[in-house]
């Protein structure tokens, strides 16, 4: 029998969560700001949320360093490093005050510094988890194009469900997601093979799917085609190779990297800041610091199916509505596993993500 939270949850409208369309939160408390690692500092006292237009100069944050922000001028295209003033306004209530790709008001106070009066609605964000007993989401980056979730062929090892908690992420924030795999020159014909069986499902839902060498240059004119004409986040564990595609991009040994430690094969998070750069072969890319934990921000485990897309067509079909997928008898979706209508490995994501939200 369904639970009473279920029964009670399934008065709520059906397609509102499953279309992913859910309105997001407007209300605010100041304390509950983060401004992400490092800026709790600068956390400015007064926040108001507002969508009421600010005096100042209209500009893009190209990167963001503990609590220093650096703002391109739409119209001279100077760049001044700004910090957040108290009394700021945003229109992006419970996340990260001040984000790469922020659209923002700045009032210049020199010739290189200024402070950030406002800033705008996010059109795009990928949010996680923020850390903090209260967290809220914590925005690693706005107003981008492509999600471009970065795995390693190997060190650190190789995981699908990282992959699958980024596609969740990013079709909250409205992002498209692309599934890179980095480091293929690490890995033999064999391995090669099954990484290639593990991807391919992400084919078949209509994400791209590249396989690239950051370090060798295969496959990476791919990648700048796909880049041509958008912005693209970088995202991913540390390690994965995220600051050397970046370079590799850049033909220029701009950002730092860091060989992935041998005892734990992990990654040394060599990046602590992120900025957002001009590809010469077109389009814009943003580096990101590596994370540890994803956690998926602002999702109710009863929601997460909406954003399995292959599982849409089942769970209609479903005997309890709504249902979890995890125990109910007559459930199609896991019917649809045991046929192997659904890929296993995307229905163990979806176990161990609704796990998380719980
Ligand atoms: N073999 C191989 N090594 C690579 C490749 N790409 C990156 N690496 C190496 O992987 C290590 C980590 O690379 P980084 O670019 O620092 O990784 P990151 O994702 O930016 O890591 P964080 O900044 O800590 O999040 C470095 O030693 C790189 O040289 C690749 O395509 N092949
Ligand atoms: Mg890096
Ligand atoms: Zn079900």
């Amino acid at each position: 029998m369904p639970s009473q939270r279920r029964t009670r949850q399934s008065n709520r409208p059906h397609r509102d969560w499953v279309k992913g369309e859910r309105k997001r939160q407007r209300n605010v408390d100041a304390d509950d700001e983060h401004v992400g690692t490092g800026h709790e500092a600068m956390r400015p006292k007064e926040i108001t949320i507002t969508s009421q237009t600010a005096e100042g100069e209209h500009g893009e944050v190209i990167q963001v360093r503990s609590g220093h922000y650096h703002v391109q001028l739409r119209d001279s295209g100077r760049t001044f490093v700004c910090r957040t003033k108290r009394g700021i306004t945003t229109d992006n209530p419970n996340t990260t005050l001040v984000a790469i790709g922020d659209r923002v008001q700045i009032q210049p106070m020199n010739d290189t510094e200024g402070v950030i009066l406002h800033v705008a609605e996010r059109a795009t964000w990928l949010g996680r988890k923020g850390a903090g007993e209260r967290g809220i989401e914590q925005v690693i980056a706005a107003n981008a194009d492509l999600l471009l979730c970065i795995v390693a062929a190997d060190r650190p090892d190789f995981r699908r469900t990282i992959i699958d908690r980024f596609i969740v992420a990013a079709l909250l924030g409205k992002l498209r997601p692309v599934v890179v795999v980095n480091k293929i020159d690490t890995a033999n014909p064999e391995i090669r093979e099954i990484l290639a069986d593990e991807v391919a499902v992400y084919l078949t839902l209509g994400y791209p799917v590249l396989s690239i060498s950051a370090q060798s240059g295969e496959g990476m004119e791919k990648l700048q085609e796909l880049i041509a004409g958008n912005t693209a986040v970088l995202a991913g564990q540390s390690g994965v190779g995220k600051s050397t595609v970046m370079n590799r991009l850049l033909g220029n040994e701009l950002r730092r990297t860091a060989e992935v430690r041998h005892n734990d094969r992990r990654g040394v998070h060599t990046t602590v800041d992120s900025v957002l750069h001009l590809l010469p072969t077109g389009g814009r890319l943003i580096d990101t610091p590596g994370i540890r934990e994803f956690g998926i921000w602002d999702l109710q485990p009863e929601e997460l199916d909406g954003y399995f897309t292959e599982f849409l067509e089942h769970l209609r079909n479903c005997r309890y509505l709504p249902c979890t997928h995890t125990h109910e008898p007559n459930c199609a979706v896991r019917k649809a596993v045991e046929s192997g209508l659904i890929d296993p490995g995307r229905y163990a994501s979806y176990l161990s993500i609704f796990d998380s939200l719980r």
